[in-house]
């Protein structure tokens, strides 16, 4: 970081020590991921950037934001709209912390068996240790798994700007009306603590800014689709991560420099790894800021991931809002419309998942799937089962792994992952 920000994380009332210790870890981790690999196009230098600012200048961009009057709302789900956040002029992040911190602590308030993303998030509560959290002024939680709905009731009691979504678990005219109307309660909400009235105007703007964003996204994972593949699963999966973080005009720009990048090495048959590699789409729970642990050890073995069907990936992004709306109440229903398709595996029966696995097995030329689940996360890890069978009746190779956050089953998650892709 170039700048030192101790005064700005104490003014947030962060723990300069805890903090400390958790940046040590990353800037390491970092360094060994994703500086030390080779044939990275230019364009990754900027996401290196950010990366390297992630809790300094862009957090120095939000306190200044907050200073003018704009209000940081913060997510765990990508079943927050943030097209009404920008719409609001407000700034959208996402929360979601993908390392274990304070898990002693954690395990004062949650039991030992709940799923890494969970224990994180209420860990770097606890620790004091993320600045996104600390200076946002609404922090928005959603029912979807159990897990989440009952970590809430208690990171609901240790922070006093706490919002709660609703969401629907089944995709019937019932569940669409739930939604609908925890959108337009959303909004309302947006509205009272923004102190701005969100119009149609501004909410096309915001519509346009957001789908811009994952238009560049759809961008980067066609290129991936070809036979040579232009970048590394680990730099795409950081791109999707930053995407939470960025401002996303200046993402959006970024990204779509680097593809421009990315098409030339494709025409001068430029890849991230010369030699002959697997072809892999990994497959389930999202992966957080610094979870690179399966993508690493994937690109650590002869194989490349070429696409992610998770939140922090392809089911966050797969679809666009329709900003063709006349007023506030047709864009609700674009909104609507838009979030009702994402296929969290909270849904039952989720028939749309599977088909989307299928189809973007066939896409990306996958030569294998990674089923990949967090401990204790029964949504996906059961959702794994079904799925599995499926791939394998339509001669797609497929392996359920199941991890944490930890270190200690690296060696074997090495031997079962070359072994499968050696197999395939
Ligand atoms: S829309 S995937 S971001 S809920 S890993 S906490 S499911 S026990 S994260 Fe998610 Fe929204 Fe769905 Fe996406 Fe529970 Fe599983 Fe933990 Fe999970």
């Amino acid at each position: 970081m170039s700048t030192d920000y101790k005064q700005m994380w104490e003014s947030l009332g962060m723990d300069i020590k805890a903090h400390d210790e958790l940046l040590e870890v990353l800037n390491q981790g970092y360094s060994d991921i994703y500086l030390s690999q080779k044939n990275r196009p230019e364009g990754m230098k900027y996401f290196d950037f950010v990366m390297s600012e992630v809790h300094g200048l862009r957090i120095k961009e939000l306190v200044d934001a907050k200073k003018q009057g704009k209000k940081v709302i913060g997510s765990y789900c990508v079943f927050v709209p943030e097209e009404l956040v920008i719409a609001a002029d407000g700034i959208s992040v996402g929360l979601c912390a993908g390392a274990d911190f304070a898990l002693e602590q954690v395990e004062n308030y949650l039991p030992r068996n709940t799923c890494s993303l969970i224990k994180s998030a209420i860990g770097f509560k606890i620790g004091k240790v993320c600045p996104y959290l600390e200076c946002a002024d609404m922090v928005v939680g959603e029912n979807t798994c159990d897990g989440k709905k009952k970590a809430y009731e208690t990171l609901s009691e240790m922070i006093d700007n706490f919002y709660l979504m609703d969401l629907p678990q089944i995709k019937n005219e019932e569940g669409k009306k739930l939604l609908k109307n925890e959108i337009e309660k959303f909004k309302n909400k947006l509205e009272e603590i923004t102190g701005n009235k969100i119009t149609a105007e501004s909410l096309k703007k915001g519509t346009e800014i957001v789908n811009n964003k994952r238009k560049a996204l759809h961008r980067l994972q066609n290129l991936r689709q070809e036979k040579t593949v232009p970048v590394s699963g680990l730099d795409a999966l950081l791109i999707n991560q930053i995407s939470f973080y960025d401002d996303p005009v200046r993402f959006t720009d970024s990204l779509n420099k680097l593809c421009d990048e990315l098409e030339e090495r494709i025409k001068n048959n430029i890849s991230a790894y010369p030699e002959k590699r697997k072809r892999i789409l990994i497959s389930g729970c999202p992966m957080a800021v610094p979870n690179w642990k399966v993508p690493f050890v994937t690109e650590s073995v002869n194989a490349v991931i070429v696409g992610e069907e998770s939140c922090i990936g392809e089911r966050g992004i797969r679809n666009l809002t329709n900003d063709n709306a006349k007023n506030i109440s047709e864009f609700i229903d674009n909104i609507t419309n838009r979030y009702f398709l994402i296929d969290c595996a909270v849904f039952t029966p989720n028939e749309e998942r599977k088909k989307n696995i299928i189809e973007m097995a066939e896409k990306y030329k996958a030569d294998g799937v990674i089923l990949y689940g967090l401990n204790f996360c029964q949504p996906y890890t059961m959702e794994a089962f079904p799925l599995e069978k499926e791939l394998e009746k339509r001669n797609i190779p497929a392996i359920k792994i199941e991890t944490d956050y930890s270190q200690e089953d690296m060696g074997q998650l090495q031997t079962r992952i070359e072994a499968f892709a050696e197999m395939i």
